[in-house]
């Protein structure tokens, strides 16, 4: 193992044409001589002023990013963590810091204080660039409390305008087996993990997720999704677009009467949701008048897609469906354009590569026969053999598999049928919360005994989270009982992401244990889970 993967696989992977000498440093640049002065990006800017640019112009726009940058003390192989809403400085910022050969860290909007502190601290961040104000909140104040409380880290505000000007700045060379960002993992440990991924590895799987889904420089994608999370980035999003020379339209609201009239206005032909979206856009076209006759494809994934909304997406939608089944950690799965209907309604489709190994596994480590279910694991051109230092090792076996978590039937065509999960976290519609680092933030409550956060289940968003909390017993406790919206409150008091935020709070006086004595946390969740849903459907009668 000399770089991210094992010498003898990094050559395979280089023989088979897989990795090639592309880096993202040169991404742009090379577009820009590809495809000149076609449309690439169309959207807002920080102010909410529209804004277009080809190719040469987002080229020339993250130049002067890449100057303001470097300018500002930010050098080759140094993390910055970017946290931006969906306006054009995402991508201009992104392709400078690319540029330059600095290292982008992944925060969603939607991060605090607790998640973008442990990034800054993971990744030795440099630097932290974010807008002043997003949806609403103030993040220019989040950026510099956090910057504050690690020391050393620089603060860049978009709105201030630092990347206005400056000489331009030829392209860094970097080696394209280099890490080229760290993507944020869902996680199922106390503390959110990051995905070390390198160039060679991930622009594999965008040409690839581009020859796929067939882009060109025809197709016009809609960006509703927070843009810099690996679906809408790379399967084949932001990137697979701008590699095949087509348009990425940003938009910040994915609610149908806002993405409707931008899908007519722009002529959009593909986008990609997460299912409670697309439930909800399913929801709203029959009282819409929006023209939505140019969308083609509309890509569903993040979270089980039901067969029986799926079966209504191309007759209500007017667009084909693709299932899409990936991870920020590598792997991603396609259904593709030549499948039968009852495989791109009933399974969650096939992996990229042929040299994408995949293993279904029983509890004890042994293969299930097709069309059982089993647990994943995989390796291949495009999947991290290790988390940033090394954390969570036990995700990965001595043959360097990756444990996804998932239990999957394999077809024997390749493709993959997500049947549920072993691993402790929550898909709230796509959203991944690990169990732990929730239960971490209400065992710190002083009335708190032990917490075990579990999923609910929920017909719109597929899951909820329910924290089931272990008070002292009697009414007259001390310190005295806390309320749910106390909990809920105390939570996000310690600065995490509102979707972390427990939906249900449930107070007990005992925790479930065995005669011999204590269960495991995962047993204790079940047996919770269990509990919950018995109190649920008690209210429901
Ligand atoms: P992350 O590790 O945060 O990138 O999340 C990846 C996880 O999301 C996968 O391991 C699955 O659990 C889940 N996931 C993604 N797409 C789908 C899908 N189409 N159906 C079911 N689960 C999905
Ligand atoms: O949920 C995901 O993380 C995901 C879903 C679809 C993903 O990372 C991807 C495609 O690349």
């Amino acid at each position: 193992m000399t770089g991210y993967f094992p010498t003898e696989f990094a050559e395979r992977y280089r023989a088979l044409g897989y990795w090639t000498g592309e880096t993202f440093a040169a991404f742009l640049p090379e577009a820009a001589r590809r495809f000149g002065d076609a449309e690439a990006l169309v959207g807002e800017d920080h102010r909410g002023a529209p804004s277009r640019m080809t190719y040469r112009e987002l080229d020339r726009a993250a130049a002067v990013a890449a100057a303001g940058l470097r300018d500002n003390g930010i050098g080759a192989g140094e993390r910055v963590v970017l946290q931006l809403p969906n306006t054009v400085e995402y991508v201009t910022v992104l392709f400078g810091l690319f540029r330059i050969g600095a290292v982008p860290v992944f925060a969603l909007p939607a991060h605090r204080r607790s998640e973008l502190v442990h990034f800054a601290r993971m990744s030795g961040a440099k630097a932290l660039v974010t807008a002043a104000e997003i949806a609403r909140f103030d993040h220019r104040a989040l950026a510099q409390g956090v910057a504050a409380e690690i020391g050393g880290v620089a603060v860049f505000v978009v709105d201030d305008e630092p990347f206005v000007d400056g000489d331009d700045t030829e392209p860094a060379v970097v080696a394209p087996e280099s890490l080229a960002f760290l993507q944020l993992s869902g996680g199922t440990t106390g503390v959110p993990k990051l995905i070390p991924r390198t160039h060679a590895d991930y622009l594999y799987s965008v040409r690839e997720s581009a020859r796929i889904c067939g882009l060109g420089p025809g197709t016009r994608f809609l960006v509703v999704l927070p843009a810099a999370h690996n679906f809408p980035m790379s399967s084949p999003g932001i990137l697979g677009v701008l590699w095949a020379g087509g348009t990425v339209v940003l938009g910040t609201d994915p609610a149908p009467h806002k993405a409707f009239p931008l899908i007519e206005a722009e002529r959009v032909t593909m986008t990609s949701l997460v299912p409670p979206l697309a439930m909800l856009w399913l929801q709203a076209r029959p009282g819409s008048s929006a023209d939505l006759s140019s969308l083609a494809l509309l890509q569903v994934g993040g979270a089980k897609f039901p067969a029986e909304a799926a079966r209504r997406v191309e007759p209500e939608l007017g667009c084909r469906l693709q299932q899409v089944f990936g991870m920020a950690e590598g792997l991603v799965n396609y259904t593709r354009d030549d499948d039968p209907e009852d495989l791109v309604l009933g399974t969650q489709g096939r992996p990229i590569s042929p040299d994408d190994e995949v293993r279904v596994l029983d509890d004890d480590g042994a293969p299930v026969p097709d069309g059982e279910p089993g647990h994943l694991w995989t390796r291949g051109p495009y999947t991290i053999r290790g988390y940033l230092g090394g954390v969570d090792a036990a995700s990965f076996d001595a043959e360097g598999y990756y444990r996804t978590g998932d239990i999957v039937r394999r077809l024997p065509s390749g493709h993959l049928v997500v049947e549920g999960r072993a691993k402790d976290q929550i898909n709230r519609g796509g959203e991944k919360i690990a169990a732990e680092e929730v239960e971490n933030h209400l065992v710190a409550h002083p009335a708190v005994i032990d917490a075990a956060v579990v999923a609910v289940a929920d017909e719109f968003l597929g899951e909820r989270t329910c924290a089931v909390i272990l008070v002292a017993p009697g009414e007259v406790a001390e310190p005295p009982r806390p309320t749910a919206p106390e909990l809920k409150k105390f939570v996000r008091e310690r600065g995490v992401a509102e979707y972390k935020v427990p939906d249900r709070v449930e107070l007990v006086e005992r925790f479930p244990t065995t005669g011999v004595g204590k269960i495991s946390r995962r047993e204790l969740r079940r047996a919770l889970a269990e509990l919950v849903a018995g109190r649920n459907n008690e209210e429901k009668r």
